[in-house]
């Protein structure tokens, strides 16, 4: 019974961590991220079991609930296959037109944008930085510095992950370390 009741918080968003009873966390190893990467060669030189990014997430609906909404947290570890920076497998949602917001907590990076016609661009992702996902845009983050790279989430229950197209497809372009500084190619 909630009438009348005053409830103290179960659940704990503070700097990049989320903290509370039903919190769930997955890892995603660099094993994990086969066949995302250009240098195989580089990529196989690399420990499988090596953490490329975990995300926490908050799912208070049952997946596929229209009208609900999901909140993560992601943190993405600093380092390169060959050139190219670390990320995170990127999707599509699988009912295409739901949006999202990300918003930068720590680090640096960027959040690589493709749409359907295949135009990518990037958008710097630093402490503070909100980012709006409009629906029908494929999403990804790298991570550009020499720290972790966190950020927020929150998208609708029934967005769902289409990951099979970008695993098959890719992004257009892939955000590339020349001479010192992140290129999209
Ligand atoms: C995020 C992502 C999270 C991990 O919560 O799922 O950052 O990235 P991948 O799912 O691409 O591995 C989100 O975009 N949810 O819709
Ligand atoms: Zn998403």
């Amino acid at each position: 019974m909630k009438h009348k009741a005053i409830l103290s918080p179960g659940l704990f968003f503070i700097g990049d961590e989320l903290k509370g009873e039903n919190v769930s966390k997955s890892q995603r190893t660099l094993g994990d991220l086969a066949g995302i990467f250009e240098d195989q060669a580089a990529y196989g030189r690399m420990p499988a079991e090596q953490l490329a990014y975990e995300v926490y997430s908050y799912l208070p609906e049952r997946e596929g609930t229209p009208g609900g909404l999901y909140f993560g947290i992601t943190r993405l570890y600093p380092g390169k296959v060959g050139n190219e920076y670390f990320m995170t497998k990127g999707h599509f949602h699988r009912l295409e037109d739901r949006a999202e917001y990300y918003w930068g907590l720590e680090g640096e990076g960027m959040l690589i944008l493709m749409d359907r016609e295949r135009n990518t661009w990037a958008e710097r992702m630093v402490p503070g930085s909100l980012h709006y996902i409009p629906g029908g845009v494929a999403h990804r983050v790298t991570n550009t510095g020499s720290g972790i790279l966190s950020f927020a989430a929150c998208w609708p229950s029934d967005a769902g992950h289409n990951y099979e197209e970008i695993a098959n497809e890719g992004f257009s372009a892939r955000l590339i370390e020349e001479n010192g500084t992140p290129k999209l190619r």
